[in-house]
């Protein structure tokens, strides 16, 4: 007999921080034990109950293609045959490098790493050696890992040096970071004013997807580019998570915006551990080998997660894979809105590309203060009312949702079916 998620949970929190290998699984957000999974295929994910569900999260974004698509597992399966890591360069490292050029032009020199996290402070400590300057500005609510001076909450001011956001970060730590709200253009022309000539760059979620999804307004992206430029500080868009689930060369391309560095992972790894950051080959010059930023990584390039996300990256290129992902995400967030109107429950449904969120507001969040004013008690029955019906969403109201290739538009009618008996519950 299988052991349960709850028995799994408890075992597991003996011996694992939380029961987790990264906290948002906890369920904490929602309450209750995180389903233990053990199988996905496709847009299905199964618990270790062999409970079926329709996978919004995948694995909170990389699964582009779905689970275990037979390309990537192939791909994968072969390199691991010659070899699951060398320590040395291999040329499947120059083939996925190319190809991510493909889908962003921007990019004129790359470095891989093993995580999203790394790639955003390799890139923020290129940015500090490229131009000698100490300190960033970063977007209230917008995630780019776990580097310590990234865990920083606003100050009290605009251009206020940040606060320590997590215990165990030195507050000398946060001193160069400097956070503005998002869709703020006022609060970045106030911070360059008293900060200008020491601000390295602006590191910036394009689309903000670590709050839920929340669009930049028409005019934050060109300015960032205009005053980064007047200040010569250099401009990063953090890609790492609506990278490639925005088509046709990512927000950088939708919003006509050029920045000087991109931070890449979660789908160019295919499932597998991969970041990159990227962009004008003199900034990229400044790192190690060629130039005097240190940055390095045991498994950065490794060959399966290489081929993994060379046979990811080959998939997207087909024009049915593009059109399916936004067939089928435009069916899901229409669909939710006629049931939120039909339900007449005040809710927010937004999306770009592949991603969407679904906020319990009574206005379309424009910033981290607005997304704070959901509903939580309403989210957690939400969630699980979703759940018991096959339908496995992020656990939290502060992240995004992802379609995939594989979600097929029964799977999309499903779960608005699902989501009609759920938002009726919610009344009750
Ligand atoms: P990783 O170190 O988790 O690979 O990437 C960090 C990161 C950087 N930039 C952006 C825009 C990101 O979204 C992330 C990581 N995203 C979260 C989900 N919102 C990862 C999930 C988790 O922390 O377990």
């Amino acid at each position: 007999m299988n052991k349960t998620s709850e028995q799994l949970f408890e075992e597991s929190k003996q011996v694992l921080v939380g029961g987790v290998n990264s906290p948002v699984r906890a369920f904490k957000a929602v309450g209750g034990a995180p389903r233990f999974m053990a199988r996905g295929q496709g847009s299905k994910i199964y618990d270790v109950e062999g409970k079926e569900y329709i996978d919004y999260v995948l694995s909170w974004g990389p699964l582009i293609l779905g689970h275990a698509h037979p390309a990537v597992v192939h791909a994968a399966r072969q390199a691991l045959e010659n070899g699951s890591s060398f320590g040395a360069p291999t040329e499947a490292e120059l083939k996925l490098a190319r190809l991510v050029q493909e889908f962003y032009p921007s990019i004129e020199k790359i470095r891989f790493t093993s995580s999203g996290t790394e790639a955003c402070m390799g890139a923020i400590r290129a940015a500090r050696g490229f131009t000698s300057r100490d300190k960033i500005i970063k977007f209230e609510g917008c995630y780019h890992g776990h580097a310590d001076y990234l865990l920083v909450k606003a100050g009290s001011g605009a251009s206020t040096l940040g606060e320590p956001d997590s215990a165990g970060v030195p507050k000398n730590f946060t001193k160069d970071t400097i956070v503005v709200p998002y869709n703020d253009p006022a609060g970045v022309e106030q911070a360059f004013k008293r900060h200008g000539k020491n601000i390295a760059a602006v590191i910036i979620e394009p689309v903000a997807g670590n709050i839920g999804v929340v669009l930049p307004d028409p005019d934050l992206l060109p300015f960032l580019r205009e005053i980064t430029r007047r200040y010569d500080s250099l401009l990063i868009h953090d890609e790492v998570l609506c990278g490639f689930r925005i088509p046709d060369g990512g927000a950088q391309a939708r919003f006509q915006v050029k920045p000087d560095l991109t931070c890449l992972g979660k789908v160019i790894g295919g499932g597998f551990p991969v970041g990159a950051y990227a962009g004008r080959k003199d900034v990229m010059a400044c790192v190690s080998p060629e130039g005097p930023v240190y940055q390095a990584g045991t498994l950065s390039g490794n060959p399966v997660a290489m081929a993994a996300g060379i046979a990811t990256l080959e998939e997207l290129k087909s024009p049915s894979i593009q059109q399916t992902l936004h067939d089928r995400t435009l069916q899901l967030v229409q669909g939710m809105d006629a049931n939120l109107k039909e339900a007449r429950i005040t809710a927010q449904v937004l999306s770009i590309g592949s991603m969407f969120s679904l906020f319990f507001t009574r206005k379309v969040p424009r910033n981290y203060a607005d997304v704070k004013t959901q509903n939580a008690e309403r989210f957690k029955k939400y969630f699980h009312a979703m759940l018991e019906r096959g339908i496995y969403l992020a656990p939290s109201g502060y992240e995004a949702g992802f379609v995939s290739a594989a979600h097929t538009p029964e799977d999309i009618e499903k779960t608005l079916a699902g989501q009609q008996e759920a938002l009726a519950q919610l009344k009750k």
